[in-house]
């Protein structure tokens, strides 16, 4: 062999030994799945994390956000089990698209439960969130903090929605969960189930009327050119984002780097609700008004007027409280009324 080589070699042996243990098992990247990417609120937080993460950690910690649930086939539904079996690295994930999985996130998607961005805050940050995060760590996922998607506002391309019974006979495309459909049942309309990437072109030939979700998704993804002209500020659900890492890749990290990773989660979440609740409040009613810009009618419901709404949907309501547990509905309904 000649010395060059020989002294090289011997140089990379050497430089193996000093290196510490855990530095060498680190994966060139880590998978964070999310259902969209930036410029969504949603894509900026996770992005925001990967930055974080990769500056403190010197370079060590390579994330990199894949939107469009592309790791799980597009199927968000999926996408919880996928964590959990270590398929997906991470992820920042919508409490709707994990309840098939984790049946407690369904707390969030109860009518009307949450009458403001402070409830929702209430919810996540007190008792019943903590407890949420206890149930998704005994499922081999590590929950790290809070984020948001948002209020999701009801859109439609046929007419104005201001009563229960304007929804009659509206073909609504919903996620995932069952609640959802037992929801729009009970209020007239014709709920059918899809993931997002099916939604856009569904909305686009007719095959469904209307949809719901964040006005940030509304504007972002251009909903008014797939003819959603309607849209009523209802604030019937709200679903946060939760950011999580799968416990077989957790375990992988150092103690110090799962701290960077945590303490980067949170960073990122507040930033993220930020963004999230940017321009849809009384004081700043700037994407409102953006929405309004795109020629689209922005219905906006009287408290006597919500209540029909709250009225129709009350037997899912209480039908879900016992599914979803008593004890921890009640536990956030407590901290809704006390914020
Ligand atoms: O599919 C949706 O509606 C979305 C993007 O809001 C979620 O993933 C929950």
């Amino acid at each position: 062999m000649k010395t060059a080589l020989k002294v090289t070699l011997g140089l990379v042996a050497a430089l193996a030994l000093i290196a510490p243990a855990s530095a060498q098992t680190y994966k060139p990247e880590y998978k964070i799945s999310t259902v969209v990417g930036a410029p969504f609120p949603w894509g900026l937080m996770a992005e925001r994390w990967a930055t974080i993460v990769k500056d403190k950690s010197g370079g060590k910690i390579n994330m990199k956000v894949y939107p469009g649930a592309s790791l799980v086939g597009g199927d968000q539904t999926k996408e919880f089990t996928a964590m959990r079996q270590g398929v997906i690295d991470m992820a920042v994930g919508s409490t709707i698209n994990w309840s098939p999985q984790v049946a407690e996130l369904n707390l969030f998607s109860l009518p009307f439960l949450m009458p403001d961005h402070k409830a929702i805050d209430a919810i996540t940050q007190g008792p019943a969130g903590k407890k949420i995060f206890e149930i998704i760590g005994s499922k081999d996922v590590v929950p790290l903090a809070w984020g948001e998607n948002g209020f999701r506002e009801i859109s439609n391309s046929k007419r104005d929605v201001k009563k229960p019974e304007d929804l009659k006979g509206l073909k609504i495309r919903v996620v995932g969960s069952p609640l959802y459909n037992e929801t729009f049942t009970a209020l007239g309309a014709n709920p059918t189930q899809m993931s997002w990437a099916d939604a856009q072109p569904a909305l686009s030939t007719g095959a469904v009327d209307g949809q719901e979700n964040p006005l940030t998704i509304f504007t972002v993804a251009k909903l008014h050119t797939v003819g959603q002209k309607h849209v009523t500020l209802w604030g019937y659900v709200a679903d946060p984002l939760i950011f999580a890492v799968s416990k077989p890749v957790w375990d992988t990290f150092s103690p110090a780097d799962q701290q960077i990773l945590r303490e980067a989660a949170v960073d990122a979440a507040k930033y993220g609700v930020e963004i999230a609740r940017k321009g849809i409040t009384a004081a700043d009613p700037s994407v409102l008004k953006e929405i309004e810009g795109l020629g689209v009618t922005i219905t906006r419901l009287t408290p006597e007027e919500q209540k029909a709404f709250q009225a129709a949907t009350k037997p899912v309501y209480d039908k879900w409280k016992a599914r979803i547990g008593a004890d921890l509905v009640t536990q956030a309904e407590k901290s809704v009324a006390a914020r």
